[in-house]
């Protein structure tokens, strides 16, 4: 195993090991790895190489759809999340956008999470969660527009059951804490009745679990057995910083320091993803509080935009992860099942193409923003000094009309 170049400086600040003890699930004892490392304790039911695989405990549950058409869908979903990513990319380097944060890679994480809640669950995303903003209906056209700094991030959250984008780290889990106690306070959890019972998923990062208020979140959703599930996209990077710099143990363990279960699955695995977030969904929204899941896979891209990673991470890593992908091995699969035509693989690439030319044709078309409103929908009633400065920066904004 080669070693990861961050080995050495972990060494050189002193950090002392530890080896961990606590029981992991499957049974056994885990060490920290770097990504380089195969997990044996993930929940896995689909290999990179597209065969399916049984797990002792988790099983995937199409519910009422048939198997192979949510299979099927899941692979459309992807294909036009990447989709969406690739281009707003590109929107990007063109100077269409102001920044923007690449999903690539943890299409199926997120993928399998969003379609794994019903209609009146409720989701608190960070700020890379276009696929759980695709897959619960949101225009897409409403992140270019964020992204684009034509509006702040401005879609009702009540139309699509998808909190506004956070790029405070970690902030949104207390949120969806919050969220989860209300939806307790009226009445609909653990009430059996289907379509009523609500459970709230939040997504936050690796490096966010560092955070003062992702731990408070764990700490109040405990002691309040909030129907919430924490998913947590370890994707071995907080910009720049490796995992190894944020947990001595994996990240789902801490979930027992809190008292609630904590589960890793394989984050590049859609099938695996579904099933572990469909369980933990529903036993938030039976009342029986919240679970940790640890997503585990990988950025493929840089941080955001403005991001160069070659500066610290090797490229044998990514390299490596590419043999992960997390689209090829659902293409796989559906091939080596014959449950997917050539033409179905031909349709998708198609709706792919449309999406991308919309996406290009409408950021383009976007309007500029109006410069002071970016004093809107903060106070119903702005403060004096704000008043002031936006009066100021009005008659600022004047000086260039009468030059003109
Ligand atoms: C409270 C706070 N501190 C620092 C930052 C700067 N910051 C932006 S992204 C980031 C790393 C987040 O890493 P992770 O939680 O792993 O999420 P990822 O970007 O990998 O999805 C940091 C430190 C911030 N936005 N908010
Ligand atoms: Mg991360």
């Amino acid at each position: 195993m080669k070693a990861a170049p961050w080995a050495a400086n972990l060494d050189g600040v002193g950090m002392t090991a530890v080896t961990p003890t606590c029981p992991v699930q499957g049974g056994g004892v885990m060490s920290p790895q770097s990504s380089f490392g195969e997990p044996t304790d993930l929940v896995q039911l689909l290999t990179p190489e597209g065969m399916r695989v049984a797990h002792e405990e988790y099983a995937f549950k199409p519910g009422e759809h048939p198997e192979d058409e949510l299979i099927r869908g899941f692979y459309r979903d992807m294909v036009l999340t990447r989709r969406l990513d690739i281009e707003a990319t590109a929107l990007q380097r063109h100077g269409e956008l102001g920044l923007w944060a690449q999903l690539l890679g943890q299409e199926a994480a997120q993928v399998g999470a969003a379609r794994a809640m019903q209609q009146q669950d409720f989701a608190f995303p960070t700020y890379r969660e276009h696929g759980v903003a695709w897959c619960r209906g949101l225009d897409p056209m409403a992140l270019l527009r964020l992204f684009r700094g034509v509006d702040q991030g401005a879609w009702d959250p009540k139309e699509c059951q998808v909190a506004n984008y956070t790029v405070v780290i970690g902030a949104q889990t207390l949120h969806a804490v919050g969220y989860g106690m209300g939806v307790q306070r009226d009445g609909a959890v653990g009430t059996g009745e289907p379509g009523r019972d609500t459970a709230v998923i939040v997504f936050f990062g690796d490096g966010a679990s560092s955070q003062g208020d992702v731990n408070e979140a764990f700490i109040f959703a405990a002691s309040y057995n909030a129907p919430v599930v924490f998913f947590c996209q370890n994707n071995q990077w907080a910009i720049s910083q490796p995992m190894e710099r944020q947990s001595r143990i994996p990240l789902y363990q801490r979930a027992l320091g809190f008292g609630f279960p904590g589960v890793r699955v394989d984050g590049n695995d859609v099938l695996a993803t579904y099933a572990v977030t469909q369980a933990a969904l529903q036993r938030a929204r039976e009342g029986n509080g919240p679970t940790l899941i640890e997503a585990y896979t990988y950025r493929m891209g840089a941080h955001t935009t403005t991001d160069d990673p070659t500066r610290y991470r090797l490229n044998d890593d990514v390299e490596h992860w590419k043999l992960k992908d997390p689209i090829a091995r659902v293409k796989a699969h559906l091939l080596r099942h014959g449950v997917a035509s050539e033409s179905f693989f031909t349709k998708v690439d198609h709706e792919a193409d449309d999406l991308g030319v919309l996406l290009r044709e409408g950021c383009r078309a976007l309007p500029d923003p109006e410069p002071l409103s970016v004093f809107d929908h903060v106070y119903a009633d702005l403060p004096p000094d704000l008043r002031a400065q936006r009066d100021e920066f009005a008659a600022y904004l004047d000086s260039f009309e009468e030059v003109q």
